[in-house]
């Protein structure tokens, strides 16, 4: 991978490695702790349901969390499996960047090592992510027993420069119904919030902005979903990007 990537150069701390997450390991309004500890529910404020277990939350990352995570997301995406385009079984790349943690997707699989990159081992899906996602579960659905049972084991990490594009698709390589979290972080996009039979509408366009949350699961899980647009420089650098979106999706893969 050389692609110099707008936005997210200046890739920061040793191959492979992720910050302990001081800012990532306290509240940000929804509880604390690591994978052991109980998922507390908080206040979120601007907390929207756009559909049966589809969930906004504006805001919900500070601006700590998001530099923190931005760090984490540069040392993954120059390796051990560097971020890139991933490739279509039909041809042709797609418009955004990824790279993966826990277990390495490419279209339509997941695997342990990269075998469409470098055929290397992905980085390991960290315990402190693990305690975000379950807090983010349980903030989303002001249910703490739901972010308890909550054990995300892939992210999939998107860098969008300012023409990325996603279609609308589904996430259904998982074997699992667990919740789908996504944290998005720089420049606000247009996330498709679709339906569950058709890519096409009945959707509603939403502005993800940096540092908010959405959470999709129960009967939204396998809904259509993409990102028609981003709106290049609306992110504030000081979530750690000079310009770009980043999003990541905590999944429970349901592989063993
Ligand atoms: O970038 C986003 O907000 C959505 C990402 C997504 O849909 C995916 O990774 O499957």
């Amino acid at each position: 991978m050389s692609t110099p990537l707008p936005g997210f150069e200046d890739f920061g701390g040793p191959v492979g490695s992720a910050p302990p997450g001081e800012a990532l390991g306290e509240s940000s309004g929804a509880g604390s702790g690591g994978r052991g500890a109980p998922a507390a529910v908080g206040h979120a404020p601007g907390r929207r349901q756009l559909a049966p277990g589809a969930v906004h939350v504006p805001g919900w990352l500070t601006l700590a969390q998001q530099r923190e995570l931005v760090a984490a997301c540069r040392g993954w995406a120059r390796g051990p499996v560097p971020i890139r385009h991933t490739r279509l079984p039909r041809g042709g790349t797609m418009s955004v960047q990824t790279v993966c943690i826990g277990w390495h997707w490419q279209p339509y699989a997941y695997t342990r090592t990269a075998d469409d990159v470098n055929g290397a081992r992905v980085a390991a899906f960290p315990e402190w992510m693990v305690g975000l996602g379950r807090r983010a579960v349980a903030e989303a659905y002001e249910d703490a027993a739901a972010g308890d049972g909550y054990t995300p084991d892939t992210a999939l990490i998107n860098f969008y420069d300012g023409q990325a594009r996603l279609g609308m698709h589904q996430d259904k390589e998982e074997r699992s119904d667990a919740p789908v979290v996504s944290l998005s972080i720089g420049d606000t996009c247009v996330f498709r919030f679709g339906n569950t039979r058709t890519r096409t509408k009945p959707y509603t366009d939403v502005e993800l902005a940096s540092g908010d949350l959405f959470v999709f699961g129960g009967p939204s899980r396998f809904a259509y979903h993409g990102v028609p647009k981003v709106r290049p420089g609306s992110g504030d650098p000081a979530c750690g990007l000079a310009g770009g979106r980043l999003n990541i999706t905590m999944r429970v893969t349901g592989l063993g």
